[in-house]
């Protein structure tokens, strides 16, 4: 099996596409659909359940399940993995309970999980935020010579913040362990790609922080898996931080909150849906018999029963104490913090007299 990237040449350009040879055994193989498969799913769960109101909103991963699942499988268990809101599918590859990744849809304050065991920071909302933190547990591991690589996802939109310019940088210099790993699905919520960038590439701004820039198709599991782990060993190894942008779409709206066809057309949602992740590779497995319609059934058989489980779970969930959102913002509370709590406090006593 095959994967395909472009690098970016030292002095900016992009060079011409180069094939590299995997080392997956039909096993491995299998385990990548399989997980793009059930994240699929769990993303229709997220959002039926969203739509019900078991969820307050979700952002779905669909059509970017290779760009997720690839580059995440790449990590080795110890290594760091810090997702963005948009991520759910590629931190359930990395094996993280889905009902505890949906808390942040919940609403609740708590991450969900627990970050050290799994190895995963919280998805993060607030763009790019979680670019520094990677760079910085990165150039924290580099200090003790603990072999581990962070990767970090960020969006399009994301990598035109300043921090994600900053965690660049700084781990350039310093030559941290970390691979960021840039979802180019052409939108910032309704902001098209060429409003927000006069560049043809993100991968180009490798060449300027002097890391390695990678362009690969991110609807191509393969290739994101094989530039991702080309870049995480390179990290491993010594050789600093890689660059690699993953073009692929966003099929969904931003979130369930968002009407996208204020912004983009039909036309051009089904072009992207031609080039679907998942039955382009499903096709490629079967083409090299790899895959027999009793692994599918398996495999529709689990998205079943963790989707039952998503619906049981969330449905189950005790409300919030929507007052606990103050409580955890500061050590000590501000003065503004206190006037919204008892604002908050006074409305919810008014309703529950009323009810
Ligand atoms: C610092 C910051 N500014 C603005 C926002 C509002 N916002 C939420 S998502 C988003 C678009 C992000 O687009 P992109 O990084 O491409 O990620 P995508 O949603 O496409 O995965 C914006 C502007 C935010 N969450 N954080
Ligand atoms: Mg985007």
């Amino acid at each position: 099996m095959t994967a395909v990237w472009r690098d970016v040449a030292p002095d900016g350009g992009l060079r011409e596409p180069c094939s590299y040879e995997l080392e997956l055994d039909p096993a491995q193989l299998r385990d990548l659909y399989r997980l793009m498969a059930l994240g699929r799913r769990v993303d229709r769960q997220a959002i039926n359940l969203t739509r019900q109101g078991a969820l307050g909103v979700y952002a779905s991963s669909l059509g970017q399940e290779a760009a997720q699942v690839g580059a995440t499988v790449a990590l080795e268990q110890d290594d760091w993995l810090f997702p963005t809101y948009r991520d759910t599918v590629g931190v359930f590859a990395r094996g993280v309970d889905i009902v505890e990744i949906l808390a942040l849809f919940q609403g609740s304050w708590h991450c969900g999980f627990d970050p050290l065991r799994c190895r995963v920071a919280p998805l993060t909302t607030p763009l790019a935020t979680h670019a520094p933190h990677a760079t910085g547990l990165a150039m924290a591991a580099r200090l003790r010579h603990d072999p581990i690589v962070a990767l970090t996802f960020l969006g399009d939109g994301a990598a035109s913040e300043g921090d994600s310019h900053e965690a660049m940088n700084m781990a350039a210099v310093f030559q941290a362990p970390v691979v960021f790993v840039v979802q180019n699905n052409h939108y910032a919520i309704s902001v098209p790609i060429d409003l927000q960038m006069h560049a043809s590439s993100i991968a180009l701004r490798a060449a300027g922080y002097g890391m390695p820039g990678v362009l690969v198709d991110g609807n191509d599991v393969l290739s994101v898996y094989g530039a991702t782990r080309a870049a995480i060993d390179r990290a491993r190894a010594g050789g600093g931080p890689t660059l690699i942008e993953a073009v692929t779409y966003r099929i969904e709206p931003h979130t369930t909150a968002d009407d996208d066809t204020r912004y983009r057309s039909a036309v051009e949602i089904d072009a992207w849906r031609a080039r679907d992740p998942l039955e382009r590779f499903l096709a490629l497995l079967r083409e090299s018999d790899m895959v027999d319609d009793a692994f599918l059934a398996t495999v529709d058989a689990e998205g079943e029963t963790i989707a039952a489980r998503m619906r049981d779970a969330l449905f189950g969930a005790p409300d919030g104490d929507p007052r606990e959102m103050f409580d955890h913002v500061y050590a000590a509370k501000t003065s503004q913090l206190q006037a919204q709590q008892t604002a908050l406090d006074r409305e919810l006593s008014a309703t529950e007299e009323t009810e």
